[in-house]
């Protein structure tokens, strides 16, 4: 295979970033078909890839269109597992968005079936892996020079969400970024993690926790405070201080001028997440067509996707309970040790 033709699922908003993203900035792939249970979503996809790409609103047929090698999944969370799985069957590489799934339960049927499969197919759209800040954050941490981690404060702010964003999505939808990225800063694992809800903003919509702060230990001691605050109304905004032994190593904000105007000194904070993380899609999506093609993956495997979705599945009992939860992921299979 010297490039990948790629059906898409799901032709929503990330699903037609990704669409003309792969169109337009990707090497050695493109796609030939798009599928979405809607109709008229395949469409606008399909006019947003150009040329004469396939139009499906059935997932298996698209997965299974034999000009297809591999497969993008970009359905909402709670609709990931099918496609994956299809494409598994199927032997085709397959990237899907973030996260695996939205349980721990349905994140293992896919961990079995690849392990089963005994190729490694599934990657994971956890973007932040392949943000360049993230990685000039690691360099210096795996440098040795700042000594051991030891504390984490991290902020996750979006300017406001949907009406049908719910208080589990926090951790699920949001918070899921940090549970991914944070254990590969470190090279840790989570050992337990809880919820503390603090007053609700006024901003929330009816029934919404928010803001959230979310206490997360590592196996190795470490302690991460997060607030998840998705109604700040001023913005996108991530940030990410690692206190060390020797020295404090902030993750970079996105680089916009310093603006001197009207008795006031000024930084623009990015509108959203799209734009805050829009070069790391770019390298994200670039990495993983080079893997499939030689065969492999790279990024979050479907069993980071697995322990991500575990770890969140705590957080949320612990939204209730209030206290720490204990993340037991069973270890590392050695079909997944790197
Ligand atoms: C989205 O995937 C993100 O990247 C954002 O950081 C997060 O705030 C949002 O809830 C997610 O859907």
């Amino acid at each position: 295979m010297d490039a990948l033709k790629i059906a898409l699922i799901g032709c929503g908003m990330i699903g037609r970033e990704h669409i003309e993203r792969i169109q337009n900035r990707i090497k050695n792939a493109s796609i030939v078909a798009v599928c979405d249970v809607f109709e008229a979503g395949a469409q606008k996809g399909a006019e947003i890839a150009g040329g004469d790409v396939k139009v499906y609103t059935d997932f298996v047929a698209a997965i299974n269109d034999p000009e297809v090698n591999a497969v993008v999944v970009t359905t909402p969370g709670a609709f990931h597992k099918g496609p994956v799985l299809e494409a598994i069957k199927a032997g085709k590489p397959v990237f899907t968005e973030k996260p695996l799934t939205n349980t721990a339960a349905e994140c293992k049927e896919i961990v079995d079936a690849e392990i089963a499969g005994g190729k490694h197919l599934v990657q994971v759209g956890f973007m932040r892996r392949y943000d360049r800040g993230y990685n000039q954050v690691k360099e210096m941490l795996d440098s040795g020079k700042f000594g051991a981690p030891l504390v984490l404060k991290c902020t996750h702010r979006a300017d406001g969400v949907a009406p049908d964003y719910t208080t589990a999505m926090a951790v699920t939808d949001t918070a899921i970024h940090e549970i991914d990225v944070l254990p590969w800063l470190i090279n840790d694992e989570w050992d337990e993690v809880m919820c503390i809800m603090p007053k609700t903003s006024s901003k929330a919509h009816e029934g919404l926790k928010d803001p959230q702060v979310m206490m997360l230990k590592t196996k190795g001691g470490v302690v991460v405070m997060l607030e998840v605050n998705v109604n700040c109304g001023f913005g996108y905004d991530i940030n990410c201080e690692v206190v060390c032994e020797n020295g404090v190593v902030n993750l970079p904000c996105p680089s916009f001028p310093t603006v001197r105007y009207a008795n006031n000194v000024s930084t623009k904070i990015e509108d959203n997440w799209i734009l805050r993380f829009i070069d790391s899609y770019d390298v994200e999506i670039q990495d993983w067509v080079d893997h499939a093609l030689a065969g492999t993956t790279g990024g979050s495997s479907a069993w980071d996707g697995y322990v991500a979705s575990i770890t969140a599945d705590a957080l949320v009992k612990s939204q209730t309970t209030g206290v720490f939860e204990k993340v037991v992921t069973g270890g590392t299979p050695d079909f997944y040790k790197k």
